[in-house]
């Protein structure tokens, strides 16, 4: 089993691009399920196999803990972590390939909190990857681009987890503006041009720290372009899943 975390910010489109990909893992016969582990989810555009809601219900938690909807989803993840073997051992249920773990939609509780660390210990660190998010409305400016760059690279600090960068909901851009974003993923000189594009202010001289950074730290590099509502960029996402699990292409399918 190998597990895929799609992890990003809220309404990057997380659990669209699951049901999108499982789709697409089933039409080309390759066996994979879905672990549902947002235990605020009110609905999900798919049917998990396995639920993190079965087990833990966040209106459950607001009331026993006499919590808010934020300060539950907090606690939730610690009794997340704590459940972690009942996961492990919902998972001996099944032989499959490909584990499509969706996560919640406040990304800082899965990406900085202990207790998802706790999990991807649980489920195999080394069989682990995340496939990261990242909504086109938060990058069209050169100064979001930087700000959501800087997330997704502390979200790969943080897990320790190989990362792939998708660019979700392309159908929704104008072609000139998709092109300009992933000009700014790729060729980090187009978008130092653009970050210095402005009057000088605070915010340009923390912009080009931030940029000298990420540009340090190498991650700037291939990022795909995905919709999961026109079914386009999930050969790419199974083409770097397979480079990050098996070097290549996996050798069990022909
Ligand atoms: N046009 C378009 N809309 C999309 C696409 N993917 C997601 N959406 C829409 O974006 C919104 C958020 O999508 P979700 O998949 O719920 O996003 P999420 O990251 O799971 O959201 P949370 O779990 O609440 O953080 C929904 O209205 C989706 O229909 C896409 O590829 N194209
Ligand atoms: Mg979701």
């Amino acid at each position: 089993m190998r597990f895929i975390y799609f992890v990003g910010t809220a309404g990057s489109g997380k659990s669209t691009l699951v049901q999108a990909y499982k789709e697409w893992l089933d039409y080309n016969g390759i066996d994979s399920i879905i672990v549902n582990l947002d235990p605020g989810a009110d609905s999900t555009p798919y049917t998990p196999d396995i639920d993190i809601r079965e087990w833990i219900c966040l209106d459950e938690v607001m009331e026993e803990y006499g919590l808010g909807p934020n300060g539950a989803q907090v606690v939730a993840s610690d009794l997340m972590a704590m459940n972690a073997d009942k996961l492990t051992g919902a998972l001996d249920d099944f032989k499959t390939k490909y584990v499509l773990v969706d996560t919640p939609g406040q990304l800082e509780l899965f990406a900085f909190r202990d207790s998802s660390l706790r999990i991807v210990e649980a489920l195999g660190r080394d069989k682990s990857m995340i496939v990261y998010t990242s909504d086109p409305m938060l990058y069209r400016s050169p100064n979001g681009f930087v700000s959501g760059k800087m997330l997704s690279t502390l979200v790969q600090f943080r897990l320790g987890l190989p990362t792939i960068d998708v660019l979700t909901k392309t159908d929704l851009l104008e072609e000139d503006e998709m092109e300009r974003m992933l000009g700014w993923f790729e060729d980090s000189d187009s978008l130092y041009g653009d970050l210095l594009d402005r009057d000088v202010d605070p915010q340009t001289v923390i912009g080009m720290e931030l940029f000298k950074t990420l540009e340090n730290i190498g991650t700037f590099g291939s990022m795909r372009a995905v919709s999961a509502k026109e079914s386009m960029g999930m050969e790419e996402i199974y083409a770097a899943s397979q480079l990050t699990f098996f070097g290549g292409e996996d050798p069990d399918i022909q």
